[in-house]
């Protein structure tokens, strides 16, 4: 069994994770209004990911026999100025997520938590390729501007995006 303290910390991850979902879907929902098809796409299986993100960290607290609590989400914004700014604001979400990680790690690391600090690896590279993927769109849609057919041809291209094969565990 962990600390009470490192509970709540695991536990508010999951609020985390499943906010990053919520925000992700309602991006869908922008891009799908906005007849981007293949923005959406990319957004769905961002949603995928965060989903199973919760679930990494809700099966963990049950098998170091605590009980997971959830707490309530906040609606997300369902509007953006364009696709640019919505990316953009999915960059800064997932800096953020990967802050709130490393304050994981770290109280783990107080903690002398072992299992949760091994455990948490695998979220630490995550945040690595999170940050890369969502940077590189970011990149990419700053590089065609407002091109309409830029835009055409990028949102056919993160169209293709299907759900990544699950990365080894350590
Ligand atoms: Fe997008 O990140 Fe979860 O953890």
């Amino acid at each position: 069994m962990y600390t009470p303290k490192m509970h709540q910390a695991l536990n508010e991850q999951i609020h985390h994770e499943l906010e990053s979902a919520y925000i992700y879907l309602s991006m869908a929902a922008y891009f799908e209004s906005e007849n981007f098809p293949g923005f959406a796409q990319w957004m769905k299986m961002q949603f995928e990911e965060e989903m199973e993100h919760a679930f990494r960290f809700f099966d963990f607290i049950h098998s170091r026999g605590g009980q997971v609590k959830l707490l309530a989400i906040a609606e997300p914004p369902d509007k953006y100025e364009s696709p640019l700014a919505a990316f953009k604001k999915a960059l800064a979400h997932e800096q953020k997520i990967t802050n709130d990680i490393h304050n994981l790690y770290s109280l783990a690391t107080d903690e002398k938590d072992y299992p949760s600090l091994s455990f948490l690896q695998w979220f630490i590279d995550e945040q690595v390729e999170e940050e890369e993927n969502v940077g590189g769109v970011v990149e990419d849609i700053k590089r065609v501007q407002d091109s309409e057919h830029g835009l055409l041809m990028l949102d056919r291209e993160l169209a293709q995006r299907q759900p990544g094969p699950e990365k080894e565990e350590a």
